[in-house]
């Protein structure tokens, strides 16, 4: 199945919906997650349009790639969260319970997380 451009995060990046953004450049935005699971759950998505990891991993170009992967990194720190640390999730498909077919990453962080799996 190909990408679904009607999809939320795409309605996002488009402007069409409103997001409460933390951090965004020419290939990246991060934004609150709208049901936070932790006291800071920020998702950041590549703007271009890639629905899981893997697509993203194969399609994207290399600087989109170096893009992202610096943010994510970057985003957290300026979050406050290098210590005492947070959790960096990507969900996959049906068993993963992805629910929005744009790729992200849950930045999760803010308090002890054990070894539970959000
Ligand atoms: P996942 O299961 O990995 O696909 O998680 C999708 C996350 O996206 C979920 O934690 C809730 C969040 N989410 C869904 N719709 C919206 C929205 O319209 N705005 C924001 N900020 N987050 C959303």
């Amino acid at each position: 199945m190909g990408y679904d451009s009607s999809n939320i995060f795409a309605k996002i990046v488009r402007g069409e919906i409103p997001c409460d953004k933390v951090y965004e450049d020419d290939h990246v935005l991060a934004f609150r997650d709208i049901n936070p699971q932790t006291p800071t759950h920020v998702l950041v998505i590549p703007k271009g349009e890639y629905q899981s990891y893997v697509d993203f991993s194969q399609q994207a170009s290399d600087l989109e790639i170096l893009a992202f992967t610096r943010a994510v990194g970057r985003i957290a720190s300026d979050l406050g969260l290098d210590e005492p640390g947070y959790r960096i999730i990507a969900n996959h498909g049906r068993d993963a319970r992805q629910e929005v077919p744009h790729f992200h990453l849950h930045i999760c962080g803010g308090e002890d997380m054990g070894r539970m799996i959000k």
